[in-house]
């Protein structure tokens, strides 16, 4: 995948909180596409496939736990520099320290119950994507 596109999920705190349609507005307002989307749920065992990257920290079953709780809301977007925009546009991890407007600072709980996901990096978004949409799925 080339560098205008990156991976997203609407976390189940979001979700269970009724924040979808504001998180797709600020999205959207912000000039990206929607290039794929679905309402879904994790199992415990993909999401931990899916954050295998954090296996070895503290938070990790915690994190798998929270993750496969509730229905998510699963996006493939596209915009020039989506990566780094995106991660501009929802702010830090942790919501007490995210700038006013962002999205985590808007719409999350906690540090681990924050909203949204965004990748961190073209190879990942790529990954990301594919792990949960299907090419005819993908626009
Ligand atoms: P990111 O989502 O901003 O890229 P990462 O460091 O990649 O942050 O962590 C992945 C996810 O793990 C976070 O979005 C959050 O849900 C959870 N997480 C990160 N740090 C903590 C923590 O200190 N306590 C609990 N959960 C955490
Ligand atoms: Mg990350």
């Amino acid at each position: 995948m080339s560098n205008n596109r990156t991976f997203t999920m609407i976390k189940p705190d979001a979700v269970q909180d009724g924040h979808i349609g504001n998180i797709i507005h600020d999205i959207t307002n912000a000039g990206f596409k929607i290039v794929a989307m679905k309402l879904t749920q994790l199992s415990s065992v993909k999401a931990g496939e899916f954050y295998a990257i954090h296996k070895e920290r503290p938070f990790y079953g915690e994190l798998v736990e929270f993750m496969s709780s509730g229905p998510i809301v699963a996006a493939v977007l596209e915009k020039e520099n989506a990566v780094a925009d995106f991660r501009t546009l929802i702010g830090t991890t942790n919501p007490a320290d995210a700038a006013e407007g962002t999205i985590r600072a808007k719409y999350a709980r906690s540090i681990g119950e924050n909203a949204v996901h965004g990748s961190d990096s073209d190879e990942n978004a790529a990954i990301e994507s594919s792990f949960h949409f299907s090419g005819v799925e993908t626009f």
